[in-house]
């Protein structure tokens, strides 16, 4: 029987990506996000090169929706073997004595309860197979605050403790826990993030090649195909020229 994966926040970015080069590792694959169009048309692309795959359509931040899709599995989809937590964004670049209460809030219940949702209801059934893996999507943003980046900076430093705490939890299982941890990637990030701004998005990647989906997703496939006994359990991606998260060597 080929292994499950599910990722959340698959109709773009390095989620897409992710499950993309998941199913072409032989993994069997439920994608999931709100946006029902796009998952649709993911979907038949991957069918198309023959990947077996699972739509679900519903809002991280809704519990009960997280409860009832993982619940509601049909019988042959029920065993998850590697859960990547992508579903996550950032709103806003503002001090943080100026920024969105709506914002804040948006970011907090996606990337923080979002991800804590999902773990809640699929980790019981790793726990109970003694296997699996839980690969969550952080941030170098996590790793210490840059200008403007204040709350989602903290959300992606809770995602940090948040998985660190998992894998000491299941140190007594096999179920691995992974952090990967992206500096910029080119995706819909910075276009959600400056709520559709399509010019200032442009210019969070001048002057520098970015990392693309395609390169998280790899780290991603190579986490999850690592040997049983090895658990990688954290990874900072960073481009080439980009020294941390408020350091980026930008060339004209
Ligand atoms: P994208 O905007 O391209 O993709 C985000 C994905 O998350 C979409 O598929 C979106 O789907 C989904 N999503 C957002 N909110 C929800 C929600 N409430 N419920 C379900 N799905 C949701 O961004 P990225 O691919 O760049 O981001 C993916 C992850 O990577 C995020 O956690 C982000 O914080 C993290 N990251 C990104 C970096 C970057 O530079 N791009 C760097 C470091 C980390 P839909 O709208 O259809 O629901
Ligand atoms: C996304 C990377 O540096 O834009 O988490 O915050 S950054």
């Amino acid at each position: 029987m080929r292994q499950t994966a599910l990722i959340t926040g698959a109709t773009s970015g390095i989620g897409q990506a992710s499950a993309r080069k998941l199913a072409e590792a032989g993994f069997r694959i439920i994608i999931t996000a709100r946006r029902k169009d796009l998952l649709d048309r993911f979907a038949d692309e991957l069918r198309k090169n023959n990947h077996e795959v699972l739509t679900l359509v519903f809002d991280v931040r809704d519990r009960e929706s997280c409860r009832k899709a993982i619940e509601g599995l049909p019988e042959e989809w029920k065993t998850i073997d590697l859960l990547v937590n992508n579903a996550g964004l950032a709103l806003g670049l503002e001090p943080e004595y100026q920024g969105d209460f709506n914002d804040w809030d948006t970011m907090i219940d996606t990337n923080i309860k979002g991800l804590l949702n999902m773990t809640r209801f699929v980790v019981p059934g790793m726990v109970e197979r003694d296997h699996g893996h839980i690969i969550n999507i952080g941030s170098v943003a996590g790793d210490a605050a840059y200008a403007g980046g204040n709350v989602y900076c903290a959300t992606k430093a809770a995602v940090k403790t948040i998985t660190d705490g998992l894998r000491i939890d299941l140190a007594d299982t096999s179920v691995r826990v992974t952090n990967i941890k992206p500096g910029l990637v080119e995706t819909d990030f910075s276009r959600v993030r400056f709520h559709g701004d399509e010019d200032r998005a442009d210019n969070v990647y001048k002057g520098i090649k970015p990392l693309c989906g395609d390169d998280i997703a790899d780290v991603v496939v190579y986490a999850a195909k690592a040997p049983a006994h090895v658990q990688i359990a954290e990874v900072l991606v960073l481009a080439t020229h980009q020294g941390s998260g408020s350091v980026i060597c930008r060339k004209n």
